[in-house]
């Protein structure tokens, strides 16, 4: 059966949560390939929600492998948090069917200080908006080749050697540079002990159990965290995640090949939202983007923080075409473009007297440019109930199609609420 890879699009929260969890149904494996526990995946199945940030988005669906590759960053402490909280709610999170990869790299109390300390220290405009859980100062680790994986965790001794020498340098900083007190070895040490002997039973090879699936004829969902414009090397740099999020990160993230990826979905939400610091194109500080962030209920599903708001733009997802090369699109939150008079959409910039297709790529590029926009009549209708493209009304199949006219990539698969449901 054919592998699926599904990618954020925009700027994160397209809703790959929901839309994850949709289509494990007909997996065996489902898999994080990058990011951490900066991630918020909500699902919501039966009126129930559930906002998952480091397990896979297919944990509610019983007996399904839930594998964490190595690509990842994970915290431990929330690991077990988000272990117990989904226990409480019956479902299986045992070793049988959860793996972290022993490549994966682990966040340690230091590297949460590290990110928060750097971002207090700088101006209001060159602040990212992280989420503050440490993600940049991990993967730093990690490409300085002095991280701590969770295969690490099997040798307590390597473990203790591992911190006293990333706080031999990390203590420099945070006392001279932030102006915050120097961490403990010891106490780091003690803190994350108890974790250490609850993650050591999921420990695996991510990468054989990938294959296993496969040659037993089961299906691998990928399942991408933020999206394409934070992507470290593709995104609005260095408004951006510390990962790779482009679909080419599913295979060197879990450990299989790009040709273990069949069908790539790309998760389009119909309207932009971004949340952090950043430029955004067609941003708005209106009724309209008020009505989006409102109705859409747009706050991070992390941290809490309202997300800025503004029409679909092309130009991004353009790119975002170009990048991953998605065979389908999936267009979510639909129902909260219904109420609108007019719709636009961003179909080109205007970018030094010029008007381009594509995101320029220089540094401070996309702060300068000017969007250009088509309008499309809006729709009255509610909705939400929608179960099939015939029961749209028809400006709104208009505006779908309009999306598949202009990105070249026909529409999949429409969600029309948050529900599991709410999907066709
Ligand atoms: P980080 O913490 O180093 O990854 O932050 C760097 C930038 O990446 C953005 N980022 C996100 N953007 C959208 N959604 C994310 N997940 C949460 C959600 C966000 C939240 O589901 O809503 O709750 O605030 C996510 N994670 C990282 C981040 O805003 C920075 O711009
Ligand atoms: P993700 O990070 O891409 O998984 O997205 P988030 O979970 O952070 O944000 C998407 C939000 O939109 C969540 O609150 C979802 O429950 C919600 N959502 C997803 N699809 C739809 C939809 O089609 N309509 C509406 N109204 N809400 C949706
Ligand atoms: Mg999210």
């Amino acid at each position: 059966m054919a592998n699926i890879v599904v990618f954020g699009s925009q700027w994160g929260d397209e809703g790959k949560g929901k839309i994850v969890d949709m289509l494990a149904e007909k997996a065996s494996a489902i898999v994080r390939f990058q990011g951490g526990n900066n991630a918020g995946h909500t699902l919501v199945v039966n009126g129930e929600q559930c906002i998952l940030h480091l397990i896979p988005s297919g944990v509610l669906h019983a007996g399904k492998k839930c594998l964490i590759g190595n690509g990842v960053v994970l915290d431990p402490v929330v690991f077990c948090e988000e272990l117990d909280k989904l226990a409480e709610r019956g479902i299986d999170v045992s070793p049988e069917r959860l793996m972290v990869s022993k490549k994966t790299h682990v966040i340690m109390p230091y590297h949460r200080a590290m990110d928060v300390a750097r971002e207090s220290t700088k101006s209001d405009a060159k602040k990212i908006g992280t989420t503050g859980r440490g993600i940049g100062p991990c993967y730093e680790d990690k490409m300085h080749r002095c991280g701590i994986r969770a295969g690490d965790f099997i040798n307590k001794d390597l473990l203790r050697e591992k911190i006293d020498k990333a706080l031999e340098e990390k203590n420099v900083l945070l006392q001279h540079l932030y102006d915050e007190p120097a961490i403990d070895a010891q106490t780091v040490y003690d803190e994350v002990l108890p974790y250490v002997d609850r993650l050591v039973p999921y420990l695996g090879d991510v990468s054989s159990a990938i294959q296993d699936t496969n040659e037993k004829g089961g299906m691998v969902l990928f399942e991408g965290a933020q999206g394409t414009h934070l992507d470290i090397d593709h995104g609005t740099y260095p408004f951006v995640t510390s990962s790779n999020t482009v679909t080419a990160n599913a295979a060197s993230g879990s450990g299989c090949s790009p040709r273990a990826l069949n069908r790539i979905v790309a998760i389009v939400k119909a309207y932009t939202t971004r949340v952090g610091g950043g430029p955004f194109a067609s941003e708005l500080f209106d009724a309209d983007g008020d009505y989006m962030q409102t109705k859409g209920g747009e706050f991070g599903a992390t941290t809490g923080r309202k997300r800025r708001c503004g029409w679909l733009d092309m130009v991004v997802l353009r790119e975002s075409v170009r990048l991953n090369g998605p065979t389908e699109l999936a267009i979510t939150k639909l129902d909260v473009l219904s109420g609108l008079k007019e719709l636009k959409i961003c179909v080109a910039y205007k970018y030094n007297g010029e008007e381009i297709l594509y995101p320029p790529q220089e540094q401070n590029g996309m702060a300068s440019v000017e969007p250009v926009y088509e309008t499309l009549p809006g729709w009255d209708e509610d909705i939400t109930a929608a179960k099939s493209w015939d029961d749209l009304p028809d400006n709104a199949r208009d505006y779908l199609k309009r999306i598949e006219e202009l990105s070249g990539v026909p529409v999949g698969l429409v969600s029309v609420g948050p529900d599991r449901a709410q999907t066709f």
